[in-house]
């Protein structure tokens, strides 16, 4: 069955939104709005899986939505809003606890590393987030999902969700009139030469917001001397750049770095070493320090100008959540059919 092609994605305001982020995802959020309906949620319920402050977390959520506008995402012609303001992802994502099982759950990595030795004292929450995940996107029958390499197995859990609800309800689904097939089955969009975006101080480590380190990232928000600082702090190796992909394998930290430039200048690794191979490290660096600080910078200072103004943040959020759940509504509706729930 043809779907209508949409795009859904969301990021947790958990902290510094950092260079992964935005070259594993949000580059792609920016670029998918040429070609299709986009909504882009900022995911304050996947937040609270782990403890957040109530002030910063909506200090983070308006931060995030200051990163979409101030990236490029058009909020009139996309829909970008915050999680909690359409409560049907809960209430899909309780079916939907329903319908996964838990050995599909237990495989989840992400959970393991998260919970880590402490797995009996972490929230409920945490273990049942990709239920929750594959809510956010089913609620609007998304078929395109852009996202870092890190959320692929997720991905695979929302296919499997999708497959499941539609085999054990194809009865109900077609006698309620509803065709033969109710959720497609998303595809993950992870594309590029940053779909997994590595720490500056540990090549085998993802940079993420949680790194104690503020020098493992580059966050948006960081100044061109803050950038410039890390980026020549960051770890390498004594060698000169390589001219052939090849030569990387071995060396994750120059990989991740010529990644970063590949992205950030819109190319791919190859050419990146065809420039560079043979330069010492000291150059390619002054040269991805230019070229991250003529990228960043703006985005930084429109971030930055953006959360000055609270009301207008939360206006675009409100009209975003508004056109969100009436989207949402509607298959909420169905699926309540579907499973067999009186409704009004
Ligand atoms: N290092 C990364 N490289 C490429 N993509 C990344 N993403 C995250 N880190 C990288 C992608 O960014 C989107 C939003 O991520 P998120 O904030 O929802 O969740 P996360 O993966 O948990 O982010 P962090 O920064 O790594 O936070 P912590 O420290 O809490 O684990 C997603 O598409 C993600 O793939």
């Amino acid at each position: 069955m043809a779907f209508k092609e949409r795009v859904f994605s969301g990021v947790q305001p958990t902290g510094n939104l950092h260079l992964g982020n935005y070259l594993g995802a949000i580059t792609k959020f920016v670029a998918l709005q040429d070609t299709y309906d986009c909504i882009y949620c900022v995911v304050d319920l996947h937040a609270i899986t782990v403890w957040q402050d109530p002030p910063d977390l909506k200090r983070t959520t308006r931060e995030v939505t200051a990163a979409f506008i101030a990236s490029g995402i058009d909020p009139k012609k996309q829909i970008i809003f915050n999680q909690s303001q359409v409560a049907e992802h809960a209430e899909l994502a309780w079916v939907f606890n329903c319908v996964a099982r838990l050995g599909w759950l237990n495989r989840m990595t992400q959970f393991k590393e998260k919970a880590g030795k402490d797995r009996e004292n972490v929230s409920v929450g945490l273990y049942a987030y990709p239920n929750l995940m594959a809510a956010d996107i089913l609620v609007y029958r998304a078929t395109h999902v852009p996202v870092g390499e890190d959320q692929k197995q997720h991905l695979e859990l929302s296919r499997d969700i999708a497959q499941k609800f539609n085999v054990d309800f194809a009865t109900s689904i077609t006698s309620n009139g509803y065709g033969e097939v109710f959720f497609p089955l998303p595809e993950p969009i992870i594309q590029g030469p940053a779909t997994r975006v590595m720490s500056l101080r540990d090549g085998s480590k993802k940079m993420s917001k949680s790194e104690p380190s503020d020098y493992s990232r580059i966050n948006l928000t960081d100044d061109a001397d803050t950038i410039a600082q890390k980026i020549r702090k960051a770890k390498t190796d004594p060698e000169a750049l390589p001219s052939e992909e090849e030569g990387l394998k071995p060396r994750p930290e120059a990989e991740n770095l010529v990644g970063i430039y590949a992205a950030l200048q819109g190319t791919d690794k190859a050419s990146v070493l065809r420039e560079f191979g043979g330069s010492q490290f000291s150059v390619f660096k002054s040269a991805l320090v230019d070229l991250s600080v003529a990228k960043l910078g703006p985005i930084g200072s429109e971030m930055k100008k953006l959360v000055q103004d609270p009301v207008y943040i939360d206006s675009i959020l409100a009209d975003g959540s508004a056109r969100a759940s009436v989207i949402a509504g509607e298959t909420m509706k169905a699926v309540k059919d579907i499973v067999g729930f009186v409704r009004r």
